[in-house]
């Protein structure tokens, strides 16, 4: 399956939504497609539920000590896929980045369900790529919310991989992510972060869609 639309801009103005599994990202980044300047990239998860033939994202939730690595491995590269995309578009808003995945590979080492020998190759990759690979990003818009919250929803979508996902894990992972976008105290911030209460209603949501369209995308090359 191929995730690249034709090319035309190469350096569109960048936005990556970040947030909890369950926060609302798929459905707050698919309000852009109303916008025919905006280019809407989902995160690659049907690629990942689909590896020739095999359930990648099955098997990291369901025997994470032999699948954890070759799982984020193929995250960031489906992520790098999608940050070097030239688009149609002056706009591009992304579901997640490689940044938000090593939020992922962070807690699967503090939680020792990554050897360190392979986090140490995951994060020397990681490295490499945003010292080496143009990963331009203008704005993050931080879907905040309560793990409790996120919990309800994702027992209530019953996506079949995520059966084994606890609400310990959730909060381990909203933890990270507020360490790095609301705290800013983990790792650097590749751009500047809008956050929003991701808790809130859908219709609540959308409002929040057209003021971040017209009021924080404003430029592209
Ligand atoms: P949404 O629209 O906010 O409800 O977003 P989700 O939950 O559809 O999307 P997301 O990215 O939070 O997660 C999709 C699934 O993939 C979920 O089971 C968590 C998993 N996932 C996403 N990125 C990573 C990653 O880098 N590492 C690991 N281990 N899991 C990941």
């Amino acid at each position: 399956m191929s995730i690249i639309p034709s090319a035309v801009y190469k350096r569109p103005f960048t936005v990556c939504i970040e947030g909890n599994i369950g926060s609302g990202k798929t459905t707050f980044i698919n309000e852009f497609k109303q916008y025919n300047d905006t280019t809407v990239l989902q995160e690659p998860v049907e690629l990942w539920r689909n590896v020739s033939g095999t359930n990648l994202l099955e098997l990291m939730y369901k025997d994470p000590g032999q699948y954890a690595c070759l799982f984020q491995s193929y995250v960031q590269l489906t992520m790098l896929q999608l940050h070097t995309i030239e688009t149609p578009t002056p706009y591009k808003i992304m579901e997640r980045s490689v940044f938000s995945a090593r939020c992922f590979i962070e807690n699967m080492k503090r939680t020792k369900m990554l050897r360190p020998v392979e986090s140490v190759v995951l994060e020397e990759w990681y490295n490499w790529c945003i010292t080496n690979v143009k990963l331009k990003t203008d704005l993050i818009i931080y879907l905040r919310t309560t793990p409790e919250v996120v919990y309800k929803r994702m027992r209530e979508r019953a996506r079949e991989e995520e059966c084994s996902v606890s609400l310990e894990y959730l909060q381990q992972v909203h933890q990270i992510h507020d360490d790095w976008l609301y705290h800013r105290t983990l790792f650097s911030l590749p751009a500047p972060v809008i956050t929003l209460n991701g808790d809130k209603s859908i219709e609540e949501m959308f409002a929040e869609v057209r003021k971040c369209k017209e009021g924080f995308f404003t430029k592209a090359d």
